[in-house]
């Protein structure tokens, strides 16, 4: 017969993403973050009060042109963008289970909603880092199914 005498070695724990301890805070720390965002924020306004996750200007294209905005991915969840000259809240890219998002280069990925195409840029080449992040989120809003 086999005896155990030794435990297994731990199984490493993989190191956990900002999104996901973010995600899975406590209504006590939600809310000291939610306070401490409202006081340091200038994008708190736009938001709803919902706990921004992930922030960064990136280029929308639209038709011929791109327009700078500052992308908002919070808790919600939402997508909001704002026109960072002007501070204005300029809309918001629709969350459903449905929502994919695909990279297509450093720079360049894509939101796929029902009715629309989103055409992303980040400038700074971190499109694989929004395209994780908003993975992230929708698998802990609508579960994990494809
Ligand atoms: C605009 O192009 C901007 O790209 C808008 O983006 C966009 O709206 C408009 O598309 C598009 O026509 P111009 O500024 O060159 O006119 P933003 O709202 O960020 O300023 P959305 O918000 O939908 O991307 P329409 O079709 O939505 O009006």
């Amino acid at each position: 017969s086999i005896t155990k005498t030794e435990s297994p070695p731990p199984v490493q724990e993989k190191s956990k993403s900002k999104i996901s301890i973010f995600l899975n805070m406590s209504d006590e720390e939600l809310k000291q973050k939610l306070e401490e965002q409202k006081s340091t924020s200038k994008w708190h306004p736009f938001v709803q009060g919902n706990l921004i996750l992930k922030q960064g200007l990136i280029d929308k294209r639209k038709g011929l042109f791109a327009r700078r905005r500052m992308l908002l991915l919070t808790m919600g969840p939402h997508l909001y963008y704002v026109d960072p000259n002007n501070m204005v809240l300029k809309g918001e890219i629709p969350w459903s289970s449905s929502l994919r998002v695909e990279v297509r280069s450093f720079k360049i990925f894509l939101v796929h909603t029902p009715n629309r195409v989103y055409y992303l840029e980040d400038p700074d080449g971190y499109a694989l880092e929004w395209c994780k992040a908003i993975e992230e989120v929708r698998k802990e809003a609508y579960g994990h199914e494809p």
